[in-house]
């Protein structure tokens, strides 16, 4: 039997080039291996403040996005976390068996509750959701960015305790850390990573961007003087950069397009590259545009909240019962 593969999104800032080549190519690569679910994490969004326009958008194109770039909903159960009643309930009934101490220990916790006088209950229970939006699929695996790993290790803590209690109710899911894909780094500073919330949006290539914006900031990327297409992360961050997107976009290997480009200058690359980008962009826009005006998104969504809605009402039956709360 196939294993189970869980990937959450949480839907803040834009989609990038970068989520693109580092994490969503690889999905769609992968698409056959799992038994996948894939779902936008709406309710993990709210934690902090936002703006409900902004928040709506960001769910629908999170969503389209994807699907232009290849995910098959034949081949994933695509939901929205929200659309599933039972995983609020279920996080109450988890969060009546984690203890004050665990959640209030979360990195990512201490770190946000700092900056802000402020700060909603979600922020501490934020973990205990995801716990239930991982342990209702009984998923094996977690894809997860670093940042995240501790609250899957939290989720494995919650659930063999809930077995123990209980009895066996939940499959303990393993972290897998994400770092498969090749890393696209930002055009203007590429020391750091392409970020889909970074503030200066001259070095980040939105897959919504305009065609043209995408081709300019392309072709105004940070490069070095040296004038020679070769790979050298550490000492041409740039063009290596930009080779990568090439690579990435065409499946021509690094080498091969350092032959292409040896008596090119850095002007004649980026043309190169910047067609590359703009032809993939104008794809995904098409097919992005199609989802949205046909109704393909909602039909997508009703079908997998259908589905999870089932799995997900069995596991709170289940839970109810062991638990006691039963008539
Ligand atoms: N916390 C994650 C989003 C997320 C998630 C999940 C990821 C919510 N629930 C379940 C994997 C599994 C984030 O901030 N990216």
């Amino acid at each position: 039997m196939k294993k189970t593969m869980l990937t959450g999104l949480k839907p803040t800032g834009n989609l990038t080039l970068g989520n693109y080549i580092g994490s969503i190519k690889q999905m769609v690569d992968n698409q056959d291996k799992y038994e996948s679910y894939l779902f936008v994490a709406d309710m993990h969004a709210i934690t902090v403040p936002n703006d409900r326009e902004e928040l709506h958008k960001n769910i629908r194109d999170f969503i389209a996005l994807y699907l232009a770039c290849g995910i098959d909903p034949e081949k994933n159960i695509i939901y929205l976390q929200s659309d599933i009643e039972y995983i609020p309930s279920i996080s109450w009934l988890l969060e009546c068996n984690t203890y004050y101490g665990e959640l209030s220990r979360m990195i990512q916790f201490k770190e946000k509750s700092k900056k802000h006088a402020n700060f909603s209950a979600g922020l501490l229970t934020y973990p205990v959701l995801m716990a239930s939006d991982i342990l209702v699929v009984d998923a094996d695996y977690v894809p997860v960015g670093i940042d995240q790993k501790q609250h899957v290790e939290l989720t494995r803590d919650i659930a063999s305790r809930f077995n123990k209690k209980y009895g066996e109710t939940f499959v303990i899911p393993e972290p897998v850390i994400t770092t498969v894909g090749t890393k696209i780094m930002d055009l203007v500073d590429p020391t750091k990573k392409m970020s889909k919330t970074e503030e200066n949006p001259k070095g980040v290539i939105g897959l919504l961007d305009d065609i043209n914006v995408a081709r300019k900031k392309i072709m105004s990327a940070t490069t070095d003087s040296e004038m020679c297409v070769k790979f050298d992360m550490e000492n041409k961050p740039g063009i290596s950069n930009l080779i990568n997107i090439y690579s990435s976009l065409s499946g021509e290997s690094i080498s091969d397009i350092e032959e292409k480009f040896v008596n090119s200058n850095y002007g004649e690359f980026k043309r190169c590259v910047a067609d590359r980008v703009c032809e993939f962009l104008t794809g995904v826009q098409e097919r992005y545009k199609n989802i949205i005006e046909s109704g393909k998104l909602q039909e997508v969504l009703d079908d997998g909240a259908n589905k999870v809605r089932k799995i997900a009402n069995k596991k709170y039956e289940d839970m109810r019962i062991k638990i006691g709360l039963y008539r």
